[in-house]
């Protein structure tokens, strides 16, 4: 089996952070070139976007979640989608918060201003998508608002989920950090008024697979 990466987006990093919290190697084909990705992967999986897993039948899943589920099915341990019910819902429910109203946020404003973006409003897509500079005032609203409702909960909570590191840290972490793209990260000056998203982003990001 195998990953189409590319190693510098955030998404592929959620299947990244994951492996390494699992202790898993999966070979990565890079199939990122510059600010595209390679035009053959474009022809062989017209979706056109990753992380993407190829078991060795052929087999592909898309979407970073359906591929860490798949792994977490098959090693259950350490568990990073719960152990009971409520968990497992806590889990869903931040993780899903932190890609709806986190990484897709981000996205909005990057993908919106970026130059190299101007004809690729939306990831995935063969035909072009002119940038919509709507979309980029309401995008820093969007950050802004997530970085609130997390500074919220992380005030009480070690993780986001709870009082356990999970699979909604993971994909938290690649969030704010994106929003460091848009000089809307934890380390930024605009990350001051969220003191407990800094105190867990510390925390978060000394974890070795951080790195990864
Ligand atoms: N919902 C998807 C999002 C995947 C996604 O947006 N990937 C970006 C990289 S972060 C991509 O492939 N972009 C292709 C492009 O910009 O052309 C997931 O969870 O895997």
């Amino acid at each position: 089996m195998k990953i189409y990466d590319w190693h510098i987006a955030p998404n592929p990093r959620r299947v990244h952070i994951y492996l390494a919290e699992k202790g898993l190697h999966i070979p990565l084909v890079e199939v990122g070139e510059g600010f595209v990705l390679k035009q053959d992967y474009r022809d062989k999986f017209p979706q056109a976007m990753v992380p993407l897993l190829e078991l060795d039948d052929g087999t592909t899943i898309g979407e970073c979640m359906a591929i860490c589920r798949y792994f977490e099915a098959l090693h259950p341990d350490p568990p990073l989608f719960g152990t009971d019910p409520m968990s497992s819902a806590q889990i869903t429910c931040w993780e899903n918060r932190a890609n709806e109203e986190g990484i897709m946020a981000v996205g909005e404003v990057f993908r919106n201003t970026h130059p190299e973006f101007a004809d690729r409003g939306l990831p995935g897509s063969a035909e072009k998508i002119p940038q919509n500079a709507a979309l980029v005032e309401r995008g820093k609203a969007r950050v802004n608002r997530f970085f609130q409702k997390i500074d919220g909960q992380l005030s009480n909570n070690q993780f986001l989920a709870g009082d356990t590191y999970s699979a909604a840290d993971i994909t938290g972490l690649c969030a704010v950090d994106f929003g460091g793209w848009i000089e809307m990260g934890p380390e930024d000056k605009f990350g001051e008024q969220f003191p407990n998203v800094r105190r867990w982003h510390k925390e978060v990001s000394s974890r070795p697979s951080a790195k990864a």
